[in-house]
């Protein structure tokens, strides 16, 4: 029996992997708030070391500045105490024989001033989203968005420029952008919370000058080969869709392509839902993009095998299965049982539902 090439090592760009195995950025809301949103405690540390055995660590969403962030204690990786903190993850992860990258993050509108330090919060146009925040006060509607001048664009596209450089310097081995599931870059790109009639809005072309102006950030402080996105063109999650995904999205590979970044990571569907929607054509995307293809959402063991096996994708990201599995890789090579993952510890405080699920 040979050994399926999901368990074999590749590159995705400039990232030598020893499988073909992520694990997806996943918001577990236990950084240090008290002390500005840092990373690094112990327990954090043990939960990264944990799941070492994936191939590739995308971190969890980090946020770029202080109103980038949209739920309770995620961490950032704009201020020299929080590369600091990031540097025992991402010792820890090498020092296991894994890679990890930063997911570098900007909520936009998905947000209220209750976790902003009383910011408003900022989104390509004024438009407000059915979708509630949890703050420390509370469940509470999030509020109509400042519409960004396109100085405070130029702005945010630094914050993400810095962020890359951060990420460099706290250890980490590249950066993902994140542009789904609804938040800033994502809000740019689909015309449901883009209604600009500035060089950042109308046309599908100007709908992704953010986007692209964030890739070449990145790219010129840290190198195509250790940048990718994460994209999401069909999910209705964080109230945002699009007229025509299949239009934007293929302009966006594209444009991606001139680039030669690393990798495109695909949210195929609904987050964490339906895969089967329609709208936008996968394989296609996977044969017009020249880099990495990463493939995420409600994969299972043989879905995995066999999309490497068939060539429908590069490597495939996991999300709930490696919080509650730590050995979620060599499980998967057994073939052994799994362990559900419990949703109501998915962001409380503590090592409960975080460090403490079982390996085999
Ligand atoms: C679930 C809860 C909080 C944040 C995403 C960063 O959807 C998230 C997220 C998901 O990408």
């Amino acid at each position: 029996m040979t050994t399926p090439q999901l368990f074999q090592p590749t590159h995705i760009g400039d990232i030598a992997i020893a499988n073909r195995i992520v694990m997806a950025p996943l918001t577990r809301s236990r950084a240090d708030e008290a002390n500005g949103d840092t990373p690094g405690s112990a327990m954090n540390v043990d939960y990264y070391r944990q799941r070492s055995s994936a191939g590739l660590i995308i971190s969890e969403g980090t946020q770029v500045s202080p109103l980038g962030k949209g739920y309770m204690a995620t961490p950032g990786i704009y201020s020299d105490a929080q590369v600091e903190g990031w540097k025992p993850i991402t010792q820890a992860v090498h020092d296991a024989g894994s890679k990890i990258i930063a997911q570098i993050w900007h909520v936009g509108r998905i947000t209220h001033p209750d976790l902003t330090g009383g910011a408003q919060p900022v989104a390509p146009s004024a438009i407000q989203p059915k979708v509630v925040a949890y703050t420390p006060n509370g469940k509470v509607d999030v509020p109509v968005p400042h519409a960004l001048t396109a100085a405070e664009v130029k702005d945010v596209v630094q914050q993400f420029r810095q962020a890359a450089a951060n990420a460099m310097r706290a250890g980490f081995d590249g950066v993902e952008i994140h542009g789904a599931n609804g938040y800033l870059v994502d809000q740019f790109i689909r015309d449901g919370a883009n209604q600009r009639t500035d060089d950042y809005g109308g046309s599908i072309e100007n709908r992704c000058r953010f986007a692209l102006e964030v890739v070449d950030a990145c790219v010129a402080e840290i190198g195509a080969g250790r940048v990718g996105i994460r994209l999401s063109p069909l999910t209705p999650f964080n109230d945002l869709a699009d007229s025509n995904p299949q239009a934007v999205f293929g302009y966006l590979i594209e444009a991606l392509n001139q680039r030669g970044i690393a990798f495109i990571h695909f949210i195929e569907g609904a987050t964490g839902g339906p895969r089967d929607l329609p709208g936008f054509d996968y394989a296609a995307a996977r044969q017009a993009f020249k880099g990495t293809y990463i493939a995420n959402n409600g994969y299972d063991r043989q879905m995995a095998i066999d999309a490497i096996e068939s060539g429908k994708a590069d490597a495939i990201a996991f999300g709930r299965m490696f919080i509650s599995n730590p050995d979620l890789v060599e499980r998967l090579k057994l073939n052994a049982a799994l362990n559900e993952p419990n949703p109501s510890t998915f962001y409380t405080p503590g090592p409960v539902g975080y460090t403490d699920y079982p390996a085999l």
